[in-house]
């Protein structure tokens, strides 16, 4: 690693790149080049100081397209660079990656943005990364693609929350929702986000203590308890789900041995199913939340705890604000394939879902696809 102190020093090293003579990422018909350096200004890295950048050497940076298939990966040299050529036209999510031992502890920074590659242009830019902050409770994994195309097998959809904190937490009156698919073209200046469906975990909101997730706990939330596979053989087994999504106002089952979660809609009777193609899914404190003119529910955004948008396409229209999650979960997945799509690493939470997400090849209810 080396700290360049001037930006002299760093454009001449970009410079020296272009035309780049690293790996090729195999687009044989495109003619972008795009140079990605990468810089922490914590202050945390060894020889750095807090509020200059530093750049960072040995750090990986994923290249995916939203507009076409093609993924890359490479890693930056001593000037903290590295470059991407042979691009296709098209807009691009860069991600980068750091492990740092400190003290003891190690922590991972990262950071993402996404560019726009025209031609054949030599596109140059900044990424600054960020200390991973994962002292929470998050959506690890979502189910939701289904196993049974013959018979449209979908019901053995879950939720996966992950406890990445060291303490005790509690779920108590927690809310876990299926957002309302609408493109608002008002989102961004609106306080809250709409549920079409809501589901809340039994205890009094923040204050209770009657239903913990433990330090590093993965808690599997079935739309039924039970074993699926009886009923399509790709399917799993959902009986020792933690939880259960029950719809006290439908005709769900209710596996006796599973706690519930009991929707807060008056004269809703569906249950938590969740869409195949697009959709998103909040969980909030459950200390406020109100019900709209059309039975939907408004939840603060200061109430949310974690969101995740899914899409098999990376280039829809975002239906969750960006202030909860600016990407997409699920990209390429295909309906019925049985895939799931889980946290890249247990964690790892950037509030950017293209980034933090990939889709193991099927779905670990309760557990981690270790990869
Ligand atoms: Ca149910
Ligand atoms: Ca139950
Ligand atoms: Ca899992």
């Amino acid at each position: 690693m080396r700290r360049l102190v001037c930006c002299m020093a760093a454009a001449a090293s970009l410079a020296a790149l272009s035309g780049c003579g690293l790996d090729m990422p195999g687009m044989p018909d495109g003619r972008g080049t795009f140079l990605v350096t990468v810089a922490d200004t914590s202050g945390l890295f060894p020889g750095s100081v807090a509020g200059e950048p530093f750049y960072l050497d040995s750090v990986e940076v994923r290249l995916d397209s939203r507009t076409h298939m093609f993924g890359a990966v490479q890693t930056t040299n001593e000037a903290g660079v590295t470059c991407f050529d042979h691009l296709a036209t098209g807009s691009y999510s860069v991600f980068a990656r750091r492990e740092i031992l400190l003290g003891s502890a190690k922590k991972t920074f990262t950071g993402s943005f996404t560019a726009l590659i025209m031609g054949d242009k030599t596109l140059s830019d900044t990424l600054v990364v960020n200390l991973i902050n994962s002292s929470q409770l998050m959506i690890n994994e979502i189910y939701y693609m289904g196993s049974c195309a013959s018979t449209f097998y979908f019901y053995d959809q879950f939720c996966e929350l992950y406890n990445s904190s060291n303490d005790t937490l509690y779920l108590d009156g927690c809310i876990v929702t299926r957002q309302l698919g609408t493109i608002d073209p008002e989102m961004e200046q609106k306080d809250y986000v709409t549920a079409i469906y809501a589901f809340q975990f039994p205890g009094t909101p923040v204050t209770g203590r009657e239903y913990p997730i433990y330090p590093k706990q993965l808690l599997a939330i079935a739309q039924d308890a039970v074993n699926h596979s009886r009923y399509c053989s790709a399917s799993i087994d959902l009986t020792n789900a933690d939880w259960e999504f029950f719809n006290q106002l439908g005709s769900d089952y209710d596996n006796l041995l599973v706690p519930n979660l009991l929707n807060i809609i008056p004269n809703k009777t569906t249950d938590w199913m969740i869409s195949l193609g697009h959709n998103a899914v909040v969980i909030a404190t459950g200390e406020e939340y109100t019900i709209d003119s059309d039975n939907h529910v408004r939840l603060p955004i200061s109430t949310v705890i974690d969101g995740v948008e899914y899409s098999a396409n990376s280039s829809s229209s975002k239906e969750l604000t960006v202030r909860v999650d600016a990407g997409f979960a699920g990209i390429n997945l295909v309906k019925y394939g049985g895939q799931s799509t889980e946290r890249r690493e247990l964690g790892l939470d950037t509030n950017d879902s293209t980034f933090d997400f990939w889709n193991p090849p099927y779905p670990t209810p309760g557990y981690y696809y270790a990869h």
